[in-house]
């Protein structure tokens, strides 16, 4: 009998978590532990790290797992390599379910850049109004660009003093509409969008609504990942399973 394991986090693991619950395939669904309420899930779910590839690997073997779908965002790059190393150790096939980068299309400004470091350096000059939307881990990097005014997008209230002299914080949590990105970046004025090329659904809004806006977006490319096998849907997973299940393995 197969039982999954799926490395969660994203939209995409919430919509497996979904069709999985209605087959009696055994899952669970593990997150992190990086905010303080995570959506509920339809199947069972566990919080915190593993313990490096060796935790998630002795994870995988003692709890009989047949299959771990890495699911987690694009730019849980830690996670990806423990998972693919996890794999290889414990012989547990990985399969990784991501979404696309987004591409710029006609309207959009965007500057890419390679990671947050070279966005924190796009930023010398004068002072601007800046939407940082990339969440909270890596804010301090931007410290060093005091000169502005950020508008920091949150999924938790702040525990202690934020690392910029000059911000204003929204606490709130995604998948998040056009419409009301549209409102917030105009009720704060802002000139700049900073964003992580997370691709998908639920971080999109802010790049539709900069771009009716014509505003420039700083673009921050997605670190290259483990190489590990790819799909972009559900299904595809479901069959990767099915197809298994079918082989009696
Ligand atoms: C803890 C668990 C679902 C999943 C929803 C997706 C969409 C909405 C958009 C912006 C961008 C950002 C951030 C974002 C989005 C989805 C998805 C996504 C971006 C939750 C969640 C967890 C996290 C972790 C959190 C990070 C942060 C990143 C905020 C749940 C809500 C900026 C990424 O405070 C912190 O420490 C937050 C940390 C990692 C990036 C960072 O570096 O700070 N996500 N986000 C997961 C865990 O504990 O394992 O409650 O659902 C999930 C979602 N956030 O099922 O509907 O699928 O991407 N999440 C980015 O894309 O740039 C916000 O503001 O415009
Ligand atoms: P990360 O830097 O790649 O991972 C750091 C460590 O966090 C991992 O080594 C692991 O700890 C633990 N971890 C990460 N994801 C986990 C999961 N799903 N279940 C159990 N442990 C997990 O990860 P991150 O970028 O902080 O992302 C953390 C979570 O937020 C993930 O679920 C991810 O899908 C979600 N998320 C992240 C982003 C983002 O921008 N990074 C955006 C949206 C959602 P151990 O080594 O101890 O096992």
């Amino acid at each position: 009998m197969i039982k999954v394991l799926i490395l969660g986090g994203t939209t995409e693991a919430g919509e497996l978590a979904q069709a999985l619950a209605k087959t009696d395939v055994p899952a669970l669904y593990s997150y992190a532990g990086r905010v303080k309420t995570p959506k509920p899930q339809p199947i069972p779910v566990r919080t915190g790290g593993f313990g490096g590839a060796e935790g998630l690997g002795e994870f995988l073997r003692a709890e009989g797992f047949t299959h771990l779908v890495d699911a987690t965002h694009p730019f849980a790059e830690q996670m990806s390599r423990n998972a693919v190393l996890a794999s290889d150790q414990s012989g547990v096939p990985l399969l990784a379910l991501t979404r696309s980068p987004w591409q710029p299309v006609e309207g959009d400004r965007w500057q890419e850049v390679a990671n947050v470091e070279a966005a924190v350096q796009a930023l010398a000059g004068p002072r601007q109004r800046v939407m940082l939307a990339i969440g909270r881990q890596h804010l301090e990097a931007f410290a060093s660009q005091p000169q502005h005014h950020y508008l920091l997008r949150l999924v938790d209230e702040p525990t202690g003093a934020l690392p910029l002299p000059n911000c204003t914080v929204t606490v709130d949590r995604g998948p998040f509409t056009t419409k009301g990105d549209l409102a917030l970046l105009k009720r704060h004025g802002i000139e700049r969008v900073v964003s992580k090329n997370a691709g998908g659904e639920g971080a999109a809004a802010k790049l539709l609504a900069a771009r009716e806006l014509g505003l420039p977006v700083l673009m921050i490319k997605r670190p290259t990942l483990a190489t590990r096998p790819e799909v972009h849907s559900v299904d595809q997973v479901l069959r990767w399973l099915g197809h298994e299940v079918a082989l009696g393995v």
